[in-house]
């Protein structure tokens, strides 16, 4: 049986994608201030088995490698973050030189490989001395993110192009200030709330500031963590539910960004929890932006549950395939949300900017590493979203989380994501099978079916 090859258009992006905390380790290196997450990492009890980023992948120094692995695999588009406190240590105020050099060079090297470089400007490492001042439920701190991103743009703005103003900002709000399981580590739903337009206000600033440096070329967008919500029955209450948390979850900031407005339902349903919006805020988030880019890793499957936040609580569906994080593997979940997004609010254009899955992933005696579950998820994944763009979602492009294991946040060390494994100890990288099958992809620029 001949096998059908699923063809991308020519100039699809194939790219990768990290954060620094994530992978720079160097964390109190050549001037780097404090970020939010040394001080969460090094306070006994908050990530798992203490870990913490100080060395990471060590990206700081090993850049050149990691670059030509990006190269080996054929990657045609790079997504990385910038550090705020690398660069400006206190947040406001002088700027570190030697920090801006590091991204100088890394962005030189990647554009000497012929990579496009994809930046992101908040990846969740906030500088210290910001959140004494009150972190992002300060509203100042969204003139202070103006400041810094016209620092960096004006640094790297003559040869980056594709910038990402904020990745999910609805992790940075309600996993930081909601939950308290990330970065501050604050437990107050109000101050979620707040933080979430802050955010998206910043935002709006940031995008100001890039259409002001005047190049045709920016390309401008904001990262968003999406995903289908399927009511766990046909009962009226959960299909509440399932509503109320894609309000929390999608809406909240879908709405304000292409629309200009909160979702009614959400307004009504925070309360007194609302933040205070001030005149001329929504119009300065609505600021049009090029692409949105979507983070997708799974959907999920609601129930009212009155005792939880919001109301409801998720279900795990039985037999379904999970992954190390438990999340369903659901291939079809990145049709769905890609086309509901299109639909819905008709951006100029799409980016994938993260999907992928952590796996317990091991070193063979002969040295590979046969993470064939990842491959599977990746290929059932890349199907649905060509089928999504064969009913004209505008997608351009497409980044794997992760180029290489890295700290997973709360979860340390713990989570595999990488197309490249990771030997910790040793610093050594090697290649999963799925960063073999994923050069192919791209080499084909296609998926074997
Ligand atoms: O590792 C994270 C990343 O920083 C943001 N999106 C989800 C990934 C996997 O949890």
């Amino acid at each position: 049986m001949s096998e059908e090859i699923l063809k991308f258009p020519d100039d699809f992006l194939w790219g990768a994608a990290t954060a620094s905390y994530q992978i720079e380790g160097a964390y109190n290196e050549d001037g780097k201030g404090e970020s939010i997450w040394d001080r969460f990492a090094h306070t006994p009890g908050k990530i798992y088995r203490g870990d913490t980023g100080d060395v990471a992948c060590d990206h700081y120094h090993r850049y050149r490698e990691d670059v030509e692995n990006m190269k080996k695999l054929a990657l045609k588009a790079y997504r990385f973050s910038i550090s705020w406190p690398r660069v400006i240590p206190q947040g406001k105020g002088p700027a570190n030189d030697a920090g801006l050099d590091f991204y100088d060079r890394l962005v030189d090297e990647l554009l000497k490989e012929g990579i496009e470089p994809f930046i992101t400007l908040y990846h969740w490492d906030l500088p210290q001395a910001l959140q004494e001042e009150g972190g992002w439920a300060n509203r100042d701190l969204a003139g202070y993110f103006a400041d810094y991103v016209a620092l960096v743009a004006h640094r790297l703005g003559d040869r980056v192009h594709h910038w990402i103003t904020h990745n999910e900002p609805w992790v940075t709000s309600f996993l930081g200030y909601g939950l308290g399981v990330h970065a501050p580590g604050i437990k107050d739903l109000a101050s979620a709330v707040q933080v979430s337009h802050h955010l998206l206000l910043s935002h709006g600033r940031a995008v100001e500031v890039l259409r002001d440096l005047g190049d045709e070329r920016t390309v401008v967008g904001i990262t968003l963590n999406l995903s289908p919500i399927h009511p766990a029955s046909e009962k009226e209450e959960d299909k509440r539910a399932a509503e109320r948390y894609d309000g929390n979850l999608n809406r909240w900031f879908l709405d304000p960004i292409f629309k200009g407005t909160y979702p009614p339902d959400m307004w009504k349903y925070y309360g007194d929890k609302v933040p205070k919006v001030l005149a001329g805020d929504m119009s300065v988030i609505s600021k049009r932006i090029d692409f949105v880019g979507v983070n997708y890793y799974t959907r999920s499957i609601v129930k009212a549950d009155p005792k939880q936040m919001f109301g409801l609580s998720t279900l795990k569906v039985e037999g379904a395939e999970y992954t190390d994080m438990e999340w369903e593997v659901y291939p079809r979940g990145i049709y769905e949300i890609l086309k509901r997004v299109q639909d819905d609010y008709d951006p100029e254009a799409i980016y994938i900017t993260e999907n992928g899955a952590a796996f317990p992933d091991e070193v063979d005696e002969d040295g590979k590493v046969r993470d064939f579950r990842r491959i599977n998820y990746l290929k059932e994944h890349f199907a649905f979203a060509h089928r999504a763009m064969k009913e004209g979602v505008k997608l351009k492009g497409y980044f794997v989380w992760s180029l290489m294991d890295n700290f997973e946040w709360a979860y340390g060390y713990s989570k595999r994501f990488g197309l490249i494994y990771l030997d910790y100890p040793t610093q050594k990288r090697i290649f999963k099978e799925s960063a073999h099958w994923y050069r192919k992809v791209i080499e084909k620029n296609g998926v074997e079916r």
